[in-house]
């Protein structure tokens, strides 16, 4: 589906740019990709977006940002195929799984790479990359549990839903940059074949995808 307006503000290794564009991805909507550096942000970004982050998608004129509400806004303009289950009461669960990924899996892990790439911020502890991959790998069984509630293979049960797409970045990115944290076939076998499923779909190409970079204002 071919809607060119639709520009969305991304750089390629963050987590809920990817989530965003594998969703756009899942729908079939083309769009275009502003990338930026985030360590050269440009100013637009900033007006656009108070707090100066990424994913921004800018659609005629409007600006939405949070990627959950992006998200929100992508599933009311594009319904098909549905990404959220239809009754209320699995909805509303679905919604909290794909809250608590973003939150307590998704964040905590790409803390810890920037962290570690960045050195700790002043007043975190000496081992905080450690602690944010202990956390990180805490998740998996808590995983294993919800996954085994719902019997797969998605996180909601047999619909494919934006829970899932938040934990795409996480299923590409782990394994392929900490492959120590990935979650171990061995002990959480469901985490594991869902990380697979994850990476399997076509929609995970989006999780790579790079747009051409808006070169920040005193570059130009
Ligand atoms: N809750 C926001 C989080 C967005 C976010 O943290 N974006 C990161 C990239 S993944 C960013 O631009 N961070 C820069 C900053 O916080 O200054 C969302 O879901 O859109």
């Amino acid at each position: 589906m071919t809607n060119s307006s639709l520009k969305l503000w991304s750089f390629q290794f963050s987590p809920f740019a990817g989530k965003v564009r594998a969703a756009l991805s899942e729908k079939g909507v083309d769009y275009e990709i502003l990338e930026i550096n985030p360590r050269k942000r440009p100013e637009r970004l900033r007006e656009l977006n108070h707090f100066n982050r990424v994913p921004v998608l800018e659609v005629d004129g409007a600006v939405l940002t949070e990627s959950a509400i992006i998200c929100d806004w992508i599933e009311e303009t594009y319904p098909d195929p549905a990404l959220w289950p239809e009754d209320p009461a699995a909805r509303a669960e679905a919604r909290a799984t794909a809250y608590w990924i973003d939150e307590q899996v998704t964040k905590v892990f790409f803390a810890g790479m920037i962290k570690k790439s960045r050195g700790p911020a002043e007043g975190d502890p000496a081992d905080i990359v450690e602690q944010l991959q202990a956390k990180t790998v805490r998740r998996w069984p808590m995983i294993e549990a919800m996954l085994a509630k719902h019997g797969g293979p998605w996180i909601a049960g047999n619909q494919f839903t934006y829970a899932d797409l938040g934990a795409m970045p996480d299923a590409v990115r782990i394994p392929q940059w900490v492959p120590e944290l990935a979650p171990d076939p061995a002990e959480t076998p469901l985490v594991a074949a869902w990380f697979e499923a994850l990476r399997g779909r076509p929609s995970a190409a989006a999780i790579e995808a790079k747009g051409a970079e808006v070169v920040a204002d005193d570059q130009s």
